[in-house]
C-alpha cells in the first residue's frame, strides 16, 4: 500500500512515526520522549484533557494509595523538585492539576487530539504501516502504535437486572460528573465496596440523608492516615532526590521500600501484632502487606495479618452483626487489592448507614424507584455503581486491532492475553502497550511501572531506526515462554485464589488468568534490560539490515529456584571442591540443620545393615497407615564422596507419605576413602538384606529400589544387577536426575555445568574421588552403556530442565523404554539437579514430586 501524504483538518500530518492512544500519566510521558527524539507522532484521547484516570474518576473521596510523592514523574528533575502535594495521599483534584501542570510545562496538549476515539488499528503487512481508524473518520498511517489506554479505564459493564429502568440519578463512580453530584437529602444506594466504593462511601454519607450500601464481597481496607507529608520522608528526598528516585525503580514495588525478609510465623505473637499496630498507623498497602515476608505466599501467615484487620474492623464497628459482615474471610488478604480509606468503617456506625449483604439477599432486580431484593424493595433518589473495571485487557480489545494475516487481538487473547514481557504481543507487529498484562503495572507504583514502559518502547524504536530495521515482533516461543513464567510466579503466591479483577474473575466470560507480573518491578526491570542486551532475545527485527530474529525464552528458571540461587549466591558459599572430603560432608551436616525437616511420617527408625565390607547405618521412615507396606530402598546424592542416611531426609519423607510406601534411606561406602567399586557392591548387598526379610521391616514382599544423582545411578546399577536373580524381584526403579553415562559428552554438560549448584568442577571432584578415568565406562558406573537393557523393572526417570545431567537421564529413559522396559519420563521443568529435593522449600518442586510419587504409587496398585 502506497503511503499517502495527508493531514487532518487540524493540520496535523495523518502519516506519522508513531500513534499513542491515550493521554493519562504514560500518554503524556510518550508524547514528550518521542518528540525528544524527533519522532512525529499522533496523541489521541477520548477525554477533553490530560490525566486519564484522574481525568474520569472524579467521585468524592477519589485520591490515590500510593504516596503523592512516589506517586509522581520522575523524568524531569525540576518537576519533580518544584511540584509540591499538599498531601500524603493526594486528591483526585490536586492529581488532575498536576497532569495539568505537567502538559502546560511541556507544553503537550498541542500534540493531542482530545475528544477522539481510536476505534480501529489495522497491520498493513506490505507497507508495514498501521492503519488506524478515529471516531471523527480519520485513517491515520502509523509506524508504530502504541497503547497507552490504561489498566482501569474501561468500567465494567453493570451486570445487575433492570438497570435501564431506574428513574433516578445514576452515577458511575468511574465516568463522574464534572460538576460534581449534591446529596444532600437523598436517600442514595452505593453498589460495590471496591476501592472507588470505600473511598467515597464517608463522603457520599456526610451528605445523604440515608446512605445503603450494596456489598457482595467484603474488603480489606487500611487506613490512610492521610495528612502532611511525613517529615521522615521529606527528609529523605532533600538527602538526594536522585537517589530516591532511583530507590524506587530498583525496588519490587515502585517505591524505596526492600523485600521483608522476616517470616510473620517466625516471630512472636507480641512482637508480629506490635508490627502490625505500627503499619496500622503508618497506613499504606505495601508497608503494610510488606510487614513480613510470607504473607503473599504463606495461607497461615497470610491469615494471622487478615485476622489482625478483622480484629480493626470488629473494634471500630459498632454493632458486632455489621461488623461481621463487613469482614473478609472468603479470600486471602492482599490477593484482592487492598484498599486504603479515610474514616470507612466507621461511616457504619452512623445511624442512616446501612450495609446489605448482597450473598445472603441478592439484588432480584433494579425498579423504576430503587432496588428489589429478594425480600426487600428499597427506594432511592440516586444510584452510585462502583462495580469497577474490565481491568487491564478492557481497553485493549476494545479497540479492533487486527495484525498480521488480519487476526485480531481480541481473537488472539480469547483464553487469556498473550504478550511478550506485557509490551508486545505475537502477530502484532511494531504494536506496543504500556503497563500491558504481563507487566508489573497494577501491582506496583504505577508512575514508576510507566516510566520504564515509556522509556523502554521509545529506545526499542530509536535502536530500531538506528539499526536499519522498521519492524519488531515477538516470537511465539518467547510469548509462550514470558506467559508461562507469569504464571509460576503467580502459582508461587496465593494471588489466584481470589475472584479478583487482577484474575479477569470480576467480569462474567472473561477467562481466569492472573494478568499482571507478580515478580517486582525490579526483576521485571532487569529482565527487559537483559532482553536488549541479549540482542533483543525473543524478537524478530526486520527491515533494511535485513532480518535478525533472536530466539530463546528469557527467565526459563523456576521463580523460586532462581531466588534459591540468588539467595546463595548472596551467601558466598565455598564450593565444595575446594574443601577436602571430610570438610564438606561436615559443611553440608551442618547446612541441613536449617533446611525444612519435611512432612510428618508414621515412625522413623534407625538401624544397621549388613553391606559388602560390613555394616551400613539406615534411617526407615514408615507410613502412618497400618502395614505391611511396600518398601523402597534409597541411595542418597552426593557424588559417592558426601551425603549419609539423613542427608535427603525431607525427600524420603516426602516420598513415604507420597507413596504410602516404607522409605529405607541407606548409606553405602563413599570415596575416596572407598572407591569405585564399593559403593555399587554396598548397595547391591543392602538391597539383597532388605528382600531376604523384609517383614523385618514391615514390608510386604515388594520391593523397589531409588535415589538421586550418585544415588540414582546405585539403584539403576542394583536394578540391572538383580535382573534375573530369583530371590529379588524389583518392582520398580525411580531414577532422580541420575547420573547415567559420566564419562559421556551431553550437550547439557556443556549448557548447564555452570551457575545451576552442580557445576562441572565439582562434578571433576566426585568422579575423581570415586572412579579411575578407565572405569567410567563400566555399566556399574555408566547404566545407560550396558549391553542390554531388556527385562529391567519398571522405571521412573526424573530430569531437570538445567540439570547437567540432564540428557543422560534422559538418554537411560528412552534406552529403557526402547527395550520395553515401562517407563515414565518425568520433567522437571524449570528446576536443578538439586532443586527437587528442597521439599516445602521450593513450592514449584511440588506438582513434579506429585507426578513422581503418582508413577511409583502405580507399581504398588
Ligand atoms: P489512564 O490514566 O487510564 O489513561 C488512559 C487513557 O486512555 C484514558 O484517558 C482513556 O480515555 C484513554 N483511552 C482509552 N482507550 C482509548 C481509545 N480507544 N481511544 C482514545 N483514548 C482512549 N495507581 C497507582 O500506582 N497508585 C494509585 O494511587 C492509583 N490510584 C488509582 C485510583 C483510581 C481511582 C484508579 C481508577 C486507578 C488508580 N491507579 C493508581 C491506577 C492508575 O490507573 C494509574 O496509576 C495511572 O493513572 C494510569 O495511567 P495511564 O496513562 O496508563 O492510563
Ligand atoms: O473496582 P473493584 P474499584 N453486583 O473491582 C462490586 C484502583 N482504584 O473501582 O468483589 C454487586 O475493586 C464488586 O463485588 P465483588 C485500584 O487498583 C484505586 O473499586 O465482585 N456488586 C466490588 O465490591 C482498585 O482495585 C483507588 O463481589 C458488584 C466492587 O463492585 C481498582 O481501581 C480507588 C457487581 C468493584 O470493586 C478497582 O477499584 C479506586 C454486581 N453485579 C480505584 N459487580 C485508590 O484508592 C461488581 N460489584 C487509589
Amino acid at each position: 500500500m502506497a503511503l499517502r501524504e495527508q493531514s487532518d483538518p487540524t493540520g496535523r500530518p495523518s502519516d506519522v512515526d508513531v500513534v499513542v492512544v491515550g493521554a493519562g500519566f504514560a500518554g503524556m510521558y510518550l508524547l514528550h520522549r518521542l518528540r525528544a527524539l524527533g519522532l512525529s507522532s499522533r496523541v489521541i484521547e477520548t477525554g477533553d484533557d490530560v490525566g486519564g484516570t484522574w481525568y474520569w474518576n472524579r467521585y468524592p473521596g477519589a485520591r490515590c494509595d500510593i504516596r503523592s510523592i512516589d506517586y509522581s514523574y520522575s523524568f524531569d528533575r525540576e518537576l519533580d523538585e518544584t511540584w509540591v502535594w499538599s498531601e500524603k495521599y493526594a486528591a483526585q483534584p490536586e492529581i488532575l492539576r498536576y497532569a495539568q501542570h505537567v502538559a502546560d510545562r511541556l507544553d503537550l496538549r498541542s500534540g493531542i487530539d482530545f475528544g477522539t476515539r481510536v476505534e480501529s488499528a489495522r497491520w498493513d503487512d506490505e507497507s508495514k504501516r498501521w492503519h488506524v481508524r478515529t471516531s471523527t473518520g480519520e485513517e491515520i498511517v502509523t509506524r508504530h502504535h502504541v497503547m497507552a489506554t490504561g489498566c482501569l479505564s474501561v468500567p465494567k459493564e453493570i451486570d445487575i437486572a433492570g438497570v435501564d429502568r431506574f428513574g433516578g440519578e445514576v452515577y458511575l463512580t468511574s465516568r463522574w460528573p464534572h460538576e460534581g453530584v449534591d446529596f444532600t437529602g437523598k436517600r442514595v444506594a452505593v453498589i460495590g465496596t471496591g476501592s472507588s466504593g470505600i473511598q467515597s462511601i464517608p463522603l457520599i454519607a456526610r451528605q445523604a440523608a440515608q446512605l445503603t450500601v450494596f456489598q457482595r464481597t467484603p474488603n480489606f481496607s487500611v487506613p490512610a492516615n492521610n495528612g502532611p507529608i511525613p517529615q521522615d520522608k521529606l527528609d529523605e528526598l532533600a538527602r538526594g532526590r536522585a537517589e530516591y528516585r532511583l530507590a524506587a525503580k530498583r525496588s519490587p514495588g515502585g517505591v524505596p521500600l526492600d523485600r521483608p525478609l522476616v517470616s510473620a510465623r517466625s516471630v512472636s505473637d507480641e512482637e508480629r501484632t506490635a508490627t502490625y499496630e505500627r503499619a496500622w498507623e503508618v497506613g499504606g498497602i505495601q508497608e503494610f502487606l510488606g510487614t513480613y515476608s510470607d504473607h503473599m505466599s504463606d495461607p497461615v501467615a497470610n491469615e494471622l495479618l487478615a485476622e489482625f484487620v478483622r480484629g480493626k474492623i470488629r473494634a471500630t464497628v459498632q454493632d458486632p452483626a455489621t461488623a461481621e459482615l463487613l469482614c473478609p474471610t472468603t479470600y486471602p488478604i492482599g490477593t484482592k487489592r487492598l484498599c486504603v480509606d479515610t474514616g470507612y468503617y466507621e461511616t457504619y456506625n452512623l445511624p442512616h448507614v446501612r450495609l446489605v449483604d448482597l450473598r445472603s439477599r441478592p439484588i432480584a432486580t433494579i425498579t423504576e424507584t430503587g432496588v428489589e431484593l429478594t425480600d426487600e424493595t428499597m427506594e432511592f433518589d440516586a444510584i452510585v455503581f462502583a462495580t469497577g473495571f474490565d481491568a487491564m485487557t478492557g481497553a485493549m480489545v476494545a479497540v479492533d486491532i487486527a495484525g498480521r494475516d488480519g487476526a485480531t487481538l481480541q481473537e488472539t487473547w480469547q483464553h487469556g492475553p498473550m504478550t511478550y514481557l506485557g509490551l508486545m504481543a505475537h502477530g502484532f507487529p511494531n504494536l506496543f502497550m504500556i503497563t500491558g498484562p504481563g507487566s508489573p503495572s497494577v501491582l506496583s507504583n504505577m508512575m514508576v511501572s510507566i516510566e520504564q514502559h515509556v522509556d523502554w518502547v521509545v529506545e526499542c524504536i530509536d535502536r530500531l531506526r538506528a539499526d536499519g530495521f522498521d519492524t519488531i515482533e515477538p516470537t511465539q516461543e518467547a510469548v509462550e515462554g514470558w506467559v508461562r513464567h507469569v504464571n509460576d510466579y503467580a502459582d508461587l503466591s496465593l494471588m489466584p485464589r481470589a475472584n479478583s479483577w487482577y484474575m479477569g474473575a470480576n467480569v462474567p466470560g472473561k477467562p481466569r488468568v492472573f494478568l499482571p507480573y507478580p515478580g517486582g518491578c525490579d526483576r521485571y526491570r532487569a529482565t527487559c534490560d537483559e532482553v536488549v542486551d541479549k540482542a533483543f532475545v525473543g524478537f524478530e527485527r526486520s527491515g533494511p539490515a535485513g532480518t535478525v530474529r533472536t530466539d530463546g525464552v528469557i527467565r526459563r528458571v523456576a521463580p523460586d529456584v532462581q531466588l534459591m540461587l540468588e539467595m546463595m549466591a548472596s551467601f558466598g558459599v565455598p564450593p565444595l571442591e575446594s574443601m577436602s572430603p571430610v570438610d564438606a560432608r561436615a559443611f553440608m551436616t551442618a547446612g541441613a540443620a536449617f533446611r525444612a525437616p519435611g512432612p510428618e511420617v508414621g515412625s522413623v527408625e534407625d538401624g544397621t545393615i549388613a553391606g559388602a565390607g560390613g555394616d551400613l547405618a539406615y534411617r526407615l521412615f514408615r507410613p502412618s497407615s497400618p502395614g505391611p507396606h511396600p518398601v523402597i530402598v534409597w541411595f542418597h546424592g552426593g557424588g559417592w564422596v558426601i551425603g549419609d542416611t539423613v542427608s535427603d531426609e525431607p525427600f524420603c519423607r516426602a516420598l513415604c507419605v507420597g507413596t504410602d510406601a516404607v522409605v529405607v534411606s541407606v548409606d553405602y561406602r563413599h570415596a575416596p576413602e572407598d572407591r569405585f567399586p564399593a559403593a555399587a557392591e554396598d548397595a547391591l548387598a543392602v538391597v539383597r538384606g532388605f528382600a531376604r526379610a523384609p517383614e523385618l521391616f514391615g514390608g510386604d514382599g515388594r520391593i523397589a529400589v531409588a535415589g538421586w544423582s550418585a544415588g540414582g545411578n546405585l539403584a539403576a546399577v542394583v536394578a540391572q544387577q538383580l535382573r534375573g536373580e530369583d530371590s529379588v524381584d524389583i518392582v520398580g526403579q525411580l531414577l532422580v536426575t541420575p547420573a547415567t553415562d559420566p564419562a559421556g559428552d551431553w550437550p547439557s554438560m556443556a549448557e548447564n555445568a555452570e551457575g545451576y549448584v552442580l557445576t562441572r568442577s565439582l562434578m571433576d571432584w566426585f568422579l575423581g574421588h570415586y572412579v579411575d578415568p578407565s572405569d567410567r565406562t563400566d555399566p556399574r558406573v555408566a547404566p545407560l552403556r550396558a549391553a542390554d537393557l531388556g527385562g529391567l523393572p519398571p522405571a521412573v526417570v526424573v530430569t531437570c530442565e538445567f540439570d547437567p545431567l540432564r540428557d543422560e537421564g534422559m538418554a537411560y529413559a528412552k534406552a529403557l523404554a526402547d527395550e520395553g522396559v515401562p517407563t515414565v519420563h518425568v520433567w522437571g521443568r524449570g528446576h536443578l539437579h538439586t532443586s527437587l529435593l528442597a521439599v516445602d522449600v521450593l513450592p514449584s518442586g511440588a506438582p513434579v514430586r506429585a507426578e513422581i510419587f503418582a508413577a511409583v504409587r502405580h507399581w504398588f496398585a
